[in-house]
């Protein structure tokens, strides 16, 4: 069992202990997990992604990340389970095995470093990044607004002040850029892109950033229909599932919009837990439940992804 010093699975836990913890799962699994950095964020710290699966050349990849907004502290802590859950479950659980034998898992648990170490030490409701520019005396972008999709277009600010705010350009951002480069370098082999959001429980998928369907609009609705019923088979937890932009609210430069137009046809934005009760502040005794049905649902997505190659 993995301990990185001070790190609980069960608790939200603060970013130098998250980055500890990623050494320390690649170290103790070499076999199935292999770390490296794809960039730095504005404040200099450096973006660790993992890779999880049972090593075999040329396999599908399925890029799922966390922690682009500061606050969605669940977020983070559901990438964290994922990768447990996929070292303590392989050679012992048939459904885990034959994913990891057969795809890989990019998994980027903390996207916006910069952003969540603030919500720890500074302001628990910050969303967006740290970076500064000239002109303004506002902090930050948001990241989930940053992406080359419908760029500023919708629902989304070209006040710096705003929490909302699109940023100078798209991919102005380190973070969104180190993201973007190294899905645009793997697009051969990622086959789905998960981004994992909170709060309101919901499954979205293309698009937010126009009215616009997708060309696989239909089997996306199935999928996320027959997904969102695998996660309620746990504790009955209710998810709305449809396009972004009809089911939550229009909006540009998000980065599964982004993902789909790169050609990665099954991409989705999770919104776990709650639908406002808590909201961005969801207590420690809903991490445990919230990740377990959310694995469900990754693990059902993963499936048929699995089984429909592209
Ligand atoms: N929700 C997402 C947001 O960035 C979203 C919703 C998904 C927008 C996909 C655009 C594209 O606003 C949260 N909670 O961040
Ligand atoms: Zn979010």
């Amino acid at each position: 069992q993995v301990r990185a010093t001070g790190h609980s699975y069960e608790k939200y836990n603060k970013w130098e202990t998250i980055e500890a913890w990623t050494q320390q799962v690649a170290t103790e699994n070499p076999g199935l997990i292999s770390r490296r950095a794809i960039g730095t964020t504005f404040e200099g710290r450096t973006m660790y992604l993992l890779k999880v699966g049972k090593a075999r050349p040329h396999k599908p990849a399925i890029f799922m990340d966390c922690g682009f907004h500061a606050r969605e502290w669940i977020s983070p802590a559901f990438c964290q389970w994922f990768v447990r859950e996929a070292i303590r479950t392989y050679g012992h659980e048939t459904h885990m095995t034959e994913l990891l034998n057969m795809l890989d898992f990019y998994v980027l648990p903390v996207v916006n470093i910069d952003g969540y170490i603030y919500t720890w030490t500074k302001n628990r409701m910050w969303r967006k990044t740290r970076s500064t520019q000239i002109g303004t005396t506002c902090i930050g972008t948001d990241p989930n607004r940053n992406f080359d999709a419908g760029w500023c277009k919708v629902g989304a600010s070209r006040k710096p002040c705003d929490d909302t705010y699109c940023g100078p350009a798209a991919e102005s951002e380190r973070e969104t850029k180190a993201l973007a480069n190294f899905i645009r370098s793997n697009l051969s082999s990622i086959k789905a892109y998960v981004t994992i959001h909170s709060y309101s429980q919901m499954m979205l998928y293309p698009y937010s950033y126009d009215y616009k369907l997708t060309e696989n609009n239909a089997e996306l609705n199935a999928l996320a229909k027959a997904t969102v019923k695998e996660l309620a088979t746990l504790y009955g937890t209710k998810y709305t599932y449809g396009p972004g932009a009809t089911t939550i609210y229009p909006a540009a430069g998000g980065s599964d919009d982004w993902a789909y137009d790169q050609g990665i046809k099954y991409s989705f934005t999770f919104e776990l837990r709650d639908k406002g009760r808590y909201g961005f502040v969801l207590p420690e005794s809903q991490i445990r439940p919230t990740c377990e049905e959310t694995m469900l649902a990754i693990k059902y997505l993963a499936r048929y992804v699995m089984e429909h190659p592209y």
